[in-house]
């Protein structure tokens, strides 16, 4: 590996040891930019990995809130603007009680390469709080979100810093947000928040895209083999915005999804999850917030408490939940079951070695980064449509997200593609993410 790589990852493995997601991510990312790196000796002259590794800037705060009963609650808000680059921040807003710097920046470190590798003027943020919105009144989630936004309405604005979505926050949080945004601000900006609802500037699609775009990535995957989706039984994780998504495009392309998983265990359907099944799952998550077990009580299959589904039997593995969900044992057991593709829809679900274990045994192995960056492209257009004051129609924008989709797939192909033939998409989604932001970096100066 290159020196100078190696340098900047043992840098911030012992300056950031109280960080580990962030560390693991960054060891992911620069430990595939050896030959770029010693390609362009310009680059260690002016510290550009060492600034590419700090954010610009991270901004944590105090959000107190009242909840029903009127006891008040604090929890610890952040927004990192990791890379500005080529556009403004952009990146979701995660309600988790796992939320901690280290996530943050993680997250926002990913989003970077991501937002890049959509081809859409878009820079790399995250944020988010160690709030829980499960068990809260809706007025609770109201009261959280305006408190929220009081301290992030300064940081941002639709040239500035675009938030969205992320695990826990959902139409109805960007409708608390985007109302305290307004009243604040005192003009009409949808342009600063995206995932919106239809009728005050949201996109058709942008529920849906980050599921259907991980499934176009695995279709472009399943092309390169000369193969197709078509009968493939799909284990699927999660079962939130983005298994649906990908539920639903599964299905509509002819594969069979048969698992979905929840914090409380998982199913196991071999019938496959069909339109009427995923009505139900939508109805279960969006009005009774309830768990994946319910499913197997109403469909009478399988169901397995306190797992992942990923010992079941399957063609392909569409990680959906979160991060590190799948560790090196799992891993193993994907490859003795015979998987041939692993394609992420969640950030970072699989481990560092669960990446070994599948490029390992040649699996066709694609990272979040590239497979989930079809919700954040739809976001990207919401913006295109919030700036012209037009909406598209949902052909227009599911035929460019196909496109954005294809084109992500040629370019890791294009960087990843090793002298046996297999394609590396890790290598190729690190470095064709990186390349963008490391050319607008160069031509910006040591800023
Ligand atoms: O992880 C992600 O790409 C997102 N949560 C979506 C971000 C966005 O700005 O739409």
């Amino acid at each position: 590996m290159s020196k100078y790589v190696e340098r900047v990852i043992e840098d911030v493995k012992t300056k950031y040891a109280n960080e580990p997601e962030f560390c693991q991510t960054v060891e992911e990312v620069l430990s595939s930019l050896g030959p770029v790196v010693d390609a362009h000796p310009e680059y260690e002259k002016v510290a550009l990995l060492e600034r590419m590794v700090i954010p610009e800037r991270v901004i944590e705060f105090r959000v107190p809130w009242e909840d029903d009963n009127g006891n008040i609650h604090v929890n610890t808000g952040y927004r990192v603007q990791f890379n500005g680059a080529i556009g403004p921040y952009k990146g979701g807003l995660r309600f988790a009680p796992s939320v901690n710097l280290s996530i943050m920046k993680f997250l926002g470190f990913e989003q970077t390469f991501k937002d890049s590798l959509t081809t859409l003027p878009i820079g790399g943020a995250k944020g988010g709080s160690d709030f829980d919105p499960n068990g809260k009144s809706d007025r609770e989630v109201m009261r959280f979100c305006q408190a929220f936004m009081t301290e992030l309405y300064r940081h941002i604005g639709p040239d500035v810093d675009v938030p969205a979505g992320d695990l826990g926050v959902g139409g109805r949080e960007i409708g608390y947000l985007f109302g305290q945004y307004r009243k604040l601000r005192g003009a009409y900006e949808n342009g600063v928040l995206t995932g919106k609802a239809r009728s005050f500037g949201g996109s058709l699609i942008r529920p849906e895209a980050t599921g259907f775009g991980a499934v176009y990535y695995l279709e472009s995957v399943m092309k390169h083999e000369h193969d197709t989706l078509e009968g493939k039984t799909v284990a699927v994780a999660g079962f939130g915005n983005v298994a649906w998504g990908v539920v639903q495009k599964l299905s509509e392309l002819g594969a069979k999804p048969v698992t979905l998983s929840g914090p409380d265990g998982y199913i196991y359907d071999p019938d496959g999850i069909d339109r009427e099944k995923l009505d139900y799952i939508m109805e279960l998550k969006n009005l009774y917030r309830g768990r994946i077990r319910e499913y197997a009580e109403k469909y009478g299959c399988k169901y397995v408490a306190g797992a992942r589904p990923w010992g079941e039997k399957a063609d392909i593995a569409l990680p959906s939940a979160t991060q590190n969900e799948i560790n090196g044992d799992q891993a193993r057991q994907l490859v003795a079951n015979g998987v041939m593709a692993v394609s992420e829809g969640a950030n970072m679900p699989s481990t560092p070695e669960a990446i070994r274990v599948f490029q390992e045994a040649k699996i066709l192995y694609a990272p979040g980064k590239a497979a989930n960056a079809g919700g954040v492209s739809v976001s990207g257009l919401e913006m295109s449509q919030n700036s012209e004051r037009l909406s598209w129609t949902s052909e227009e924008v599911d035929a460019r997200l196909h496109a954005i989709m294809e084109n992500i797939h040629q370019n890791c192909v294009k960087y990843g593609t090793e002298a046996d033939g297999y394609v590396n998409y890790v290598k190729g989604a690190n470095i064709a993410g990186f390349m963008k932001v490391a050319k607008a970096m160069m031509a910006q100066g040591i800023v």
